[in-house]
């Protein structure tokens, strides 16, 4: 055996020697994935787009790629090869060498073609490879990773990403030291005019979720509710889990990053890959989704910071929330109380403030995991105020709310020695752009105070 491994280690060095120089060509290119214009998730609204579509996207089976494939013995010394302006690297005993964290172009020139690259892992790291495609709906390559058994001289698939077309692919591995090849394969179409980009990188930290870049390793979260924390690794590193709801359920997403120097996103697709929307970082994102399966994908389009994890929450709002009731609304100021000025008993308020409460079903049972949002809509100008928070397990929620406008003064309340100038303010609870039933409907809204003697 260690012969053999000998002889196949020299193989590829002198492959990297020999073809290096002249087939592959390493580009200072700068690789960007094409993320495309996906709308917003918005709270309350259903995107759902093509979820009539009846072909779900990985129910439709591609023809499979060999497993294993045998490098043949007999090509080992060959040491020429013939000129051919598309790559004669069409076989895996033909691959050239790429170095990680270079990308290079390549063509195929006929359907069905494959074109093999391989890369070297001196020691164990993540392997990212990231395949951009031809944008023509008329053609379709995949991409796939093989390692080199070096005792059997096969080279075994470890991982593959066999999206549509105009799409590009990426996967992930957990590598061992040693020799995996990269292959670029049509499924559908050829160009010659238009390059691929074929692009592996390693990196030596990675979260415990790894490897997760594609729809095929996404963690599998069925229906439960979770909260995973991972980071991501490097510029093109790309997490995904995979979610599968057995009946409609409002799902709730958030994506929280402390870092002050990566910026991330989530995105949630549907079964057929097709987009139901971005949701930024540190936001609330609630979207109601048919039973089904879906996939979120958290990436860095710009800048990441592989020191700082993110934390990425997803859970289900239990049922629809009719009513709300509201407990206690603190306030700064020295203003706390629930108080007549004689237009009955209101929380009074200044600009800080804490709303808590509950939120109901129709049959007053708690809903949990809804996301409540209020409406403050103050006397100067009309401004009206937003807060959003959402409930636990039990209903119960906490919301902050800056009421970052003064009041006027439209009422008057003479106590002991001051005058109070204050408003009556509307205030609204929703959930899902619907409004809710609460038990307070105003509030006193504090503007100043004249001492009078
Ligand atoms: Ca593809
Ligand atoms: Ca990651
Ligand atoms: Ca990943």
């Amino acid at each position: 055996m260690k012969t053999k491994v000998i002889g196949i280690t020299a193989l590829l060095v002198t492959l990297g020697i020999s073809w290096g120089g002249i087939h592959t060509q390493a580009q200072t290119l700068t690789v960007h994935k094409e993320l495309g214009n996906p709308t917003p998730l918005v709270q309350s609204v259903a995107p759902n787009k093509e979820l009539t579509s009846s072909k779900d996207y990985f129910a439709t089976k591609k023809k499979e790629l060999p497993q294993s494939i045998t490098l043949p013995s007999s090509t080992i010394q060959r040491s020429t090869i013939a000129a051919d302006t598309y790559g004669t690297n069409t076989t895996p005993d033909q691959a050239l060498l790429i170095q990680t964290g270079q990308a290079y172009q390549g063509y195929i020139a006929t359907e069905g073609e494959s074109r093999w690259f391989y890369t070297q892992v001196t020691s164990p790291a993540k392997l990212t490879s990231f395949l951009s495609v031809v944008n023509s709906a008329a053609i379709d390559y995949d991409l796939s990773l093989y390692y080199l058994n070096e005792d059997t001289s096969q080279v075994q698939q470890v991982a593959f990403s066999t999206k549509g077309p105009t799409q590009y692919e990426q996967l992930s591995h957990i590598a061992k030291a040693g020799y995996y090849f990269i292959r670029v394969s049509s499924y559908q179409g050829a160009d010659t005019t238009n390059p691929f980009t074929v692009f592996a990188v390693t990196s030596d930290t990675y979260d415990a979720n790894e490897p997760d870049d594609n729809p095929w390793l996404a963690k599998d979260r069925g229906a439960a509710p979770f909260v995973s924390t991972q980071n991501i690794d490097n510029s093109f590193d790309e997490d995904w889990t995979k979610v599968t709801l057995t009946a409609q359920s409002k799902m709730n997403l958030r994506l929280d990053n402390t870092s002050t120097y990566g910026t991330y996103q989530l995105q949630l697709f549907n079964a057929n890959l097709v987009s139901q929307g971005t949701l930024a970082q540190n936001t609330n994102g609630q979207v109601t989704l048919p039973a089904g399966t879906y996939y979120i994908q958290v990436l860095a389009p710009s800048t990441f910071d592989l020191t700082k994890p993110y934390k990425l929450s997803v859970n289900y709002q239990t049922a629809d929330v009719s009513r709300v009731t509201v407990s206690d609304i603190t306030t700064d100021g020295g203003l706390y109380g629930f108080i007549d000025y004689g237009q009955g008993k209101k929380w009074r308020v200044k600009s800080n403030i804490v709303i808590t409460g509950r939120a109901f079903d129709a049959t007053g049972t708690p809903v949990g995991n809804a996301i409540v949002t209020t409406n403050i809509t103050t006397i100067l100008n009309g401004k009206v105020i937003s807060g959003t928070a959402t409930t636990d397990g039990y209903g119960n929620f906490t919301m902050p709310v800056y009421i970052n406008n003064p009041g006027v003064g439209q009422y008057t309340f003479q106590s002991s020695r001051y005058r109070h100038y204050y408003d009556v303010v509307r205030i609204q609870f929703f959930n899902n752009g619907k409004q809710l039933n609460s038990d307070i409907s105003t509030l006193y809204h504090f503007a100043y105070e004249i001492y009078t003697g």
